[in-house]
């Protein structure tokens, strides 16, 4: 790193003119962004708990630019961080401190044609998922990985983050979507390659270390994605049950029982009445208030909608509180409970967000438990419980905590912990658990996580806070 910081953090006014000059000569001046209001929304995230500030957002169209960037803020001591849709829930991709530039990925779009006889796409990172999904759509193919901020989202940002789902239980998560990508790494060095290859041996994987590095080894050009046939029909049920452990079970047995299940997801009592306030929509078992309801979502090819509809139907032949689907507009309105929880939280207030995941045998026991355990932490929280129950992801969303304190969230994390689980399901760490990576990972991992981060990245530039502990900002250059 160049002497441009002083020792005390603070740049001298001669090498910021310098480093700025050198960024509005990549692509010129217009794509170097210092306005305060137009910095204002990369600099908070999505659920509106994190906030920094920036020197610039700049935007790169090439790999070769973003390549340039990272040398200028290499030779300037800046900090970098990616962004793509800012719709990450782990305030990851916002900048904490004052000597950083943003890197947008927005004018890396680019989408490839689609080849069918490898049914695959290469796609620029800033791509939104809504648009690799309307462009695989219109040749009978789809991207495995889906979520509802599908529109924003950039497939850059889901491998950054191994982004998980709606699908997951069907296809996995973004990692295993990938066929190849290019990225560029701390030190300005690029890798890999698009497309890639379905077989290709030959050493490290650059996209299996990319997937879920979130943004702290390189930054992420341009993606080779595997797609998945489109099936055309789909059925969706919504139960009303009054236990986790009965959920759980059922949805063993329609895993075992329906052999095209596609998503298994749950929203608990509060949850479903959220939503209804929110979205201004009738009870979904009018007159009935299950503890949880659990939706099922099947698809199959052409032709298949009976058939599944009857094998999921002879599933469900012991239970009451049943709603099926097959027609778009029945199926949006019952996947709405589902996939309206987070923004009609957001609505309510800024939530603390605690995307875990428990063994199979803890999730009743977990999801029995949270309330209380908030409770006697901080009196004036309290949960949203939803999520993934088919891949045992609970997101516990807790209102009422003030956005500093975080004693509920040590509370409900204690508790995963002390169940066998994860602390992260498929949201990452980003600096909002980076405090609690220590309670999953042992302090001889976290040095090797140190040194692979240094030695691709050995100034540190990249998202430096990311997986970090506050007050320990610069751990990425030390040996640990
Ligand atoms: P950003 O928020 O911009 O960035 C996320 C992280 O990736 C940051 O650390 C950033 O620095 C890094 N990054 C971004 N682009 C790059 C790049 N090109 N190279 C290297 N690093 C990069 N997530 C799920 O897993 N499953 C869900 O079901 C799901 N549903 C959601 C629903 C809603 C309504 C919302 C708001 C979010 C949801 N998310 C979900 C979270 C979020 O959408 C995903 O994490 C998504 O992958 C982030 O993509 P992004 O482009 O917005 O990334
Ligand atoms: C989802 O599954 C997302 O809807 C967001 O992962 C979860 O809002 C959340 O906590
Ligand atoms: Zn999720």
């Amino acid at each position: 790193m160049c002497g441009a910081i002083r020792h005390d953090g603070v740049m001298s006014d001669a090498s910021l003119a310098d480093a700025f000059h050198a960024l509005r000569s990549i692509e010129g001046p217009e794509h170097v962004l210092t306005d305060d209001d137009v910095r204002a929304s990369f600099e908070t995230d999505w659920t509106r708990r994190y906030h920094g500030n920036s020197l610039a957002v700049v935007r790169p169209s090439s790999t070769e630019s973003v390549r340039a960037v990272v040398q200028v803020c290499r030779d300037h001591g800046l900090s970098l961080v990616p962004q793509g849709g800012n719709t990450g829930l782990v305030g990851g991709g916002i900048p904490h401190d004052e000597r950083s530039i943003v890197l947008s990925t927005a004018r890396m779009r680019h989408l490839g044609p689609v080849d069918e006889a490898s049914a695959s796409i290469v796609v620029g990172a800033g791509a939104p998922l809504a648009a690799v999904q309307r462009a695989a759509r219109s040749h009978g193919l789809e991207l495995g990985v889906d979520l509802a901020s599908r529109e924003s989202a950039t497939i850059g940002g889901m491998v950054a983050t191994n982004a998980g789902g709606l699908h997951f239980v069907r296809y996995g998560p973004m990692r295993q979507q990938i066929e190849g990508l290019v990225a560029v790494l701390g030190d300005a060095t690029v890798v890999g390659r698009v497309p890639g290859l379905a077989k290709d041996n030959t050493g490290i994987s650059w996209p299996a270390l990319m997937a879920g590095s979130e943004g702290t080894l390189g930054i992420v050009t341009e993606v080779h994605l595997r797609l998945v046939t489109q099936l055309d029909e789909h059925v969706t049920a919504l139960v009303g049950l009054e236990s986790v452990d009965d959920a759980v079970r059922l949805c063993a047995r329609v895993r075992r029982d329906v052999d095209s299940v596609m998503a298994l997801e749950f929203v608990t009592a509060d949850g479903v009445e959220l939503v209804q306030r929110q979205r201004g929509i009738g009870a979904p078992f009018p007159g009935h208030r299950p503890a949880l309801v659990l939706l099922i979502d099947c698809a199959g090819p052409r032709g298949s909608s009976e058939r599944i509809a009857a094998d999921l139907a002879a599933g469900l032949s012991d239970r009451t509180l049943v709603a099926v689907a097959i027609e778009p507009e029945p199926r949006r309105r019952l996947w709405e409970y589902r996939e309206a929880v987070t923004e009609s939280i957001a609505k309510v207030g800024i939530p603390h967000k605690l995307d875990v995941s428990l063994p199979a045998s803890e999730l009743a026991a977990f999801v029995a438990r949270v309330p209380e355990v908030i409770a006697a932490a901080d009196p004036g929280a309290y949960p949203v419980l939803f999520g993934h129950l088919g891949d045992g992801n609970v997101h516990v969303n807790v209102l009422g905590a003030a956005p500093d304190d975080t004693r509920a969230d040590d509370a409900v994390l204690q508790l995963v912990v002390a169940s066998g689980g994860s602390i992260s399901a498929e949201h990452g760490i980003g600096v909002a658990k980076a405090r609690y990576l220590p309670w999953v990972r042992r302090p001889e991992e976290l040095a090797a996580f140190r040194r692979v981060r240094r030695a691709l990245d050995p100034d540190g530039i990249l998202n430096p806070w990311v997986w970090n502990e506050p007050g320990d900002p610069r751990t990425t250059g030390s040996a640990g």
